[in-house]
Formats: C-alpha cells, sequence, structure tokens
C-alpha cells in the first residue's frame, strides 16, 4: 500500500443531509473502534418519489466522488444534541468488496454511550479527505481509520469551520 496523503478539499457549498439511522452490515465496526451511523438512502428511480430530504441525500451520493469526508453532525431526536466532529466514508467499502448499493456512514467522534438507531442525523459534510481504498489487511484500514479521525478532529478546529455547530440548521 502506497502512503496515503490526506487533505482536505474543502467543497463549494457544503452538504446540509438529514435522514434516519439504520443498521449496516453488522462487520462490528463499533467493535473495532469506529462506530459508523448508517444513514437512509432512498434509491428510488423516480424523483418525485423522494421527500427533499431524500433527494438531497441522493444528489450528494450521486454527484460527489467516493471517499472519507470531513462532516459536522447532531443526532436531532437524541438526548445528547450537540454538534460533533465526523469522520465520513461515502461509497462502497472496496475493503470488502460486497456491497450492491453506495452507504453513507458517519463516524461522529464523540462517545454517546448508547446506540442510537431510528434516530433523525443532521450532517453538514465540510470536504472531502481522501479516496477509498482496499488495504492489504484489516489491521491496515482499522489504522487508516483512526487516523482519518484524528486528522478531520484537526482540520475541522480550522476557525474556518467553526460556525457550524451554531448554524440554524442544527437548532431547527
Ligand atoms: P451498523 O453496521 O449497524 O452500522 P456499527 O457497528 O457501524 O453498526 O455501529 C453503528 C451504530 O452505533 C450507530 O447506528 C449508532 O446507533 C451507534 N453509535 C454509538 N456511538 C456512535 C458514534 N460515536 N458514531 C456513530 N455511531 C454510533
Ligand atoms: N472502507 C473501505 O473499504 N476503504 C476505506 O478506505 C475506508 N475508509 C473509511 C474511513 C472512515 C473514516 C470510516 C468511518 C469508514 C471507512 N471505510 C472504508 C468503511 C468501513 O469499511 C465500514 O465502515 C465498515 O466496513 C462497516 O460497514
Ligand atoms: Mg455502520
Amino acid at each position: 500500500m502506497a502512503s496515503l496523503t490526506r487533505s482536505l478539499a474543502v467543497l463549494e457549498s457544503p452538504a446540509k443531509l438529514a435522514g434516519t439511522v439504520v443498521h449496516g452490515f453488522g462487520r462490528g465496526s463499533a467493535q473495532l473502534g469506529f462506530p459508523t451511523a448508517n444513514l437512509c438512502i432512498n434509491w428510488a428511480e423516480k424523483a418525485d418519489a423522494l421527500t427533499a430530504e431524500e433527494r438531497d441525500v441522493r444528489t450528494f451520493v450521486d454527484s460527489n466522488r467516493t471517499g472519507i469526508y470531513a462532516a459536522w453532525a447532531q443526532v436531532a431526536t437524541g438526548e445528547d444534541r450537540g454538534v460533533y466532529k465526523v469522520a465520513m466514508s461515502v461509497g462502497w467499502n472496496p475493503h470488502f468488496g460486497d456491497l450492491e448499493r453506495k452507504t453513507i456512514e458517519a463516524w461522529l467522534l464523540h462517545d454517546f454511550g448508547a446506540d442510537f438507531y431510528d434516530r433523525r442525523l443532521k450532517l453538514v459534510v465540510v470536504g472531502f479527505v481522501r479516496p477509498e481504498l482496499k488495504f492489504d489487511s484489516l489491521d491496515e484500514l482499522i489504522k487508516e481509520i483512526q487516523a482519518d479521525g484524528d486528522f478531520c478532529r484537526g482540520a475541522l478546529d480550522d476557525p474556518s469551520h467553526a460556525r457550524w455547530p451554531g448554524d440554524p440548521f442544527f437548532a431547527a
């Protein structure tokens, strides 16, 4: 595996996404140290079958490159409505090579202490960090995901991204 470089390519306009947290593939990400809240994606072919919110999610997943993104997120219907930093994965998870549909998975860099399946998740996606990759081992994948978390934590500390936790999107 060639050395992996990360940088934050800020999106021209940050993507505001909202939807329900659904069950993933039970690969035990949580046990591996990076629980990922999978966002529900409505794959209906007809655009008029989608709500405005579902359309935004589809537009994001259809028009942005697959890979790792830095974001802010809130469990909008949870007890803890804090806005936290996120390392987010969008795509096919090529390391495993068995997905039929792309996923959007948000690893919130915060300890919630409980699951929040079926809750409403709000995300503001700020920028692209790296493409998704196939690694030589599971250990390597885990190591790089941890490094993505560290990278996103640092990148989102930049004052240019500090306004998001206070944005009206998270207050509604
Ligand atoms: P699944 O395969 O069902 O997505 P994961 O092992 O990826 O399972 O765990 C994800 C679930 O863990 C989320 O749906 C959420 O309910 C819970 N969870 C708890 N803490 C976090 C967190 N910090 N970030 C993301 N999900 C979390
Ligand atoms: N899966 C991959 O196949 N390749 C990757 O490079 C990759 N990077 C990830 C980075 C982050 C920050 C996160 C949260 C997940 C990443 N994943 C990647 C997805 C991972 O394989 C997935 O979350 C688990 O398989 C659970 O579905
Ligand atoms: Mg998951």
